[in-house]
């Protein structure tokens, strides 16, 4: 029989690139699995210092044994960041790369006679400009974070060598009686007459409702389930499908999927529609990694956060930006959350033919690995693929890698997230089955209000796109408050105010097929540094640590989950000055009661969709206690009245603020804004890449400047998101991610004209 053993205790470890030991390293650091080196460095505000390179794991294992001669042993690694080298008593087993997915290497002709073995692990999170992601938003943690598995199966088994996948896939069809047909499909390893595989249908309470028998030699069957039960977000309704391998008496191997019935598709004007229903998207993105322990998290870690998702009420989740791990897709499943499952093909790409390679097997394996989860309904191809520009090449592989996701899987759609500016006729538009863009307007640049009109615009000119919102957001830090939230101030405030403002955009147009979200939860992105926090992006409707919900979170639980609800907002902006001050209250009931200082001071009956209420009050000197009531809930807090707001609730260094929103322009000097930009023969520009723009001390020294100023970013060559900015243009970076202030092009395009370009 099949017997999965867990090597996740006991490892030796070391962060020096030490290379194979000799016996047992003893003097290395002992740790267990799940591991990352980036725990803490990868988000405690070191920038890009946090460590990468080349470490090294060891331990010893026993060779498992099978009764019976002929039995295969492998080693399975359910993820490692970002490169990694197997082996066993010193003899390479496998090579793999792509920091999220897993793969498998069969040892058994390197394991010893007398059973005492060395595995070996090199894994590294070096920067390699042909493995995605080599520059994205998110820190690189390395490490066997999702621990490592020794495999033990019979000769005759269910493949195992096939990408990482479970050698058996499910997929259910729903049938126009109401039945469902579960099309089953197994591959099997030294298959022979004397083997079977008997198939198992079991509905959620264990009762069989369907059971056959294949030959291992031609193993595929389908099984009719009458009156199958759907699966969707309100019911996630799971079939358990086993495939079992017989050998007269005796099932030699097993393999165990948990299924679910559904049909869905896109359409542009209905958006998208489960079992029929017009059932529109409306949750968030999750990024894997939590405070100081990075991406090394537990089964239970997982399932928290799945159902953290699932009690605010959202029916999806895009898994940025790369394959998350089994336990969550399985979550996802039984939770009803459905999911967008994308690859790490992010941010900039690389025409060499090894890069498209990486692309091609991460995708595959996302795929193979994960096919048989009814929560997965799109596979993601590409993230703001056209930061660094258009080419036809881009196109090109992005046609290869859309077909791949056909070939392998003809029963998803397909998708892809736009940066921001991707033009309407872009090519790019009719590649995947449906589309996405990543609009960060009210936050990088433009208003909150300009989110509506321009999906409004979009959807009139493109009717035949199907049209989706795959990120927005903006940040929020739950230690700055005022009563007048404004852009850029990272107030918990200002984020729920936006928050509002885009619940409404998405509850108000059911066509688009989702909206995400960006993020679930704050995460470590070691090159920021902003808002008095370096080393994380705060745009999480939850904290880095799990424990702080923000008011953002809330809006969305009032819109999404039915349940009756009633949440104060600014509970943490508990010390107010001022003559009166503003009371908000989130709700999805039909009518909200304040109380202030035990007195019933107000009742605002909700209008037709309302979800925000909005209090203005005189609080007494000194402390407040401040209720809300609704019909089925309460809610509490206490307000203290002071002379001055703490200091505490402004961000520190409070031109951070002014270099995002125009004021920066004062540091240069307060010079007049240039004219229009121009750009003379023989002269730099904002048009010369970084990397060109590099090539001349003055003109590095230009754009070294501005850049800081605008965005307290450091440029340093061949560090950190150098590799990203490289290929770029100022220009392309200013108009793809706004990621810079008003008038930044035309101050320094007036600097850098100054400067000739000087061939050697
Ligand atoms: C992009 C990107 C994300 C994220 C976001 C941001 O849209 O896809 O990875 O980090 O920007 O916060 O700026």
């Amino acid at each position: 029989m099949r017997n999965v053993i867990s090597l996740n205790a006991g490892w030796y470890f070391t962060k020096r690139n030490a290379g194979l030991p000799d016996g047992a390293p003893e003097d290395w650091e002992r740790v267990d699995l799940p591991h990352t080196w980036n725990a803490v460095d990868g988000h405690d505000g070191n920038r890009d210092g946090y460590y990468r390179g080349s470490c090294w794991y060891a331990r010893a294992f026993e060779t498992p044994r099978q009764p019976l001669p002929g039995g295969r042993v492998y080693v399975e690694v359910l993820a490692a960041g970002q490169q990694a080298t197997v082996f066993v008593n010193g003899q390479e087993a496998a090579y793999h790369e792509g920091g999220y997915s897993a793969f498998r290497a069969d040892v058994t002709d390197l394991c010893r006679a007398d059973g005492e073995n060395q595995l070996v692990i090199n894994c590294s999170n070096e920067y390699r400009d042909s493995v995605y992601p080599q520059t994205a938003d998110f820190t690189f943690y390395g490490g066997l974070y999702r621990g490592v598995n020794l495999i033990s199966v019979p000769a005759t088994h269910f493949d195992l060598d096939y990408y990482g996948g479970p050698g058996v896939t499910v997929t259910p069809v729903v049938a126009e009686d109401g039945g469902a047909l579960f099309c089953l499909r197994a591959w099997v390893t030294e298959p022979g007459p004397d083997y079977t595989v008997l198939y198992s249908v079991k509905d959620a309470w264990g009762r069989e409702v369907a059971c056959g028998a294949r030959p291992s030699e031609s193993p595929d069957l389908d099984l009719y389930v009458p009156r199958a039960r759907l699966w969707s977000p309100e019911d996630p309704y799971l079939y358990t499908v086993t495939a079992a391998l017989q050998y007269r008496n005796e099932a030699v191997d097993l393999v165990t999927v948990r299924s679910g019935v559904r049909s869905f598709r896109c359409d542009p004007r209905e958006g998208f529609i489960l079992n029929d229903i017009p059932t529109p998207l409306r949750g968030v993105s999750r990024h894997q990694d939590r405070l100081y322990r990075g991406n090394a998290l537990s089964e239970e870690d997982h399932w928290e956060d799945a159902q953290i998702i699932k009690d605010l009420g959202a029916n999806t989740v895009r898994l940025a930006h790369y394959q998350h791990s089994r336990h969550f897709y399985d979550a996802c499943d039984e939770l009803g959350l459905v999911v967008w499952a994308e690859i790490p093909f992010i941010s900039v790409f690389n025409p060499a033919p090894e890069a498209h390679r990486n692309c091609v097997s991460q995708l595959t394996e996302l795929i193979v690995q994960n096919y048989n989860h009814p929560s997965i309904c799109f596979w993601g191809i590409s993230n703001e693929i056209l930061i660094g520009g258009f080419s036809e090449k881009i196109v090109e592989n992005h046609l290869e890698l859309n077909a791949l996701a056909k070939k392998l899987d003809p029963t998803r759609l397909t998708t892809i997230a736009h940066l921001s500016n991707t033009p309407g006729d872009s090519p790019l538009q009719h590649i995947t089955d449906v589309i996405a863009y990543n609009h960060y307007m009210g936050w990088y640049g433009g208003k909150t209000e300009d989110n509506g009109p321009w999906l409004d615009k979009f959807h009139a000119e493109h009717p035949d796109l199907c049209l989706g919102l795959s990120e927005y957001g903006c940040e929020g830090i739950v230690t700055y408050h005022g009563p007048d939230p404004g852009c850029k101030d990272y107030s918990e405030e200002y984020q729920a105010q936006y928050h509002e403002h885009m619940a409404k955009v998405l509850s108000e147009r059911p066509w688009l097929w989702c909206g995400h979200v960006w993020n679930m939860f704050d995460f470590g992105a070691a090159a920021r540094d902003e808002g008095g926090v370096r080393g994380r992006n705060n745009k999480g409707l939850v904290t880095m640590d799990r424990r702080t919900k923000k008011d953002s979170y809330y809006i969305y639980k009032a819109y999404w989950n039915p349940e009756p609800m009633v949440h104060i907002c600014g509970k943490r902006y508990a010390q107010r000055a001022g003559e009166t001050t503003v009371v908000k209250v989130y709700s999805n009931e039909s009518h909200v009661t304040l109380y202030l200082n035990g007195e019933e001071c107000a009742r605002t009956d909700a209008a037709p969709g309302q979800r925000v209420f909005t209090f203005t009050v005189s609080l007494r000197e000194g402390m407040n206690t401040v209720a809300a009531r609704t019909p089925a809930r309460c809610d509490s807090t206490a307000f203290e009245k002071v002379e001055r707001e703490p200091e505490i609730y402004a961000l520190p260094d409070a031109s951070e603020r002014a270099r995002f929103t125009g004021n920066w322009f004062e540091k240069t000097g307060g010079q007049e804004l240039p004219g229009e930009l121009t750009f003379p023969e023989g002269r730099y520009s904002v048009r010369d890449t970084y990397e060109e723009l590099s090539r001349s001390p003055e003109a590095f020294a230009v754009i070294s400047k501005y850049m800081l100023l605008a965005t307290n970013f450091k440029l340093t060559k061949n560090e950190g998101n150098w590799f990203m900015l490289r290929s770029l243009t100022p220009e392309e970076l200013a108009l793809g991610k706004k990621l810079l202030p008003e008038g930044f092009l035309r101050v320094v395009n007036a600097e850098l004209t100054k400067i000739e370009k000087e061939y050697i």
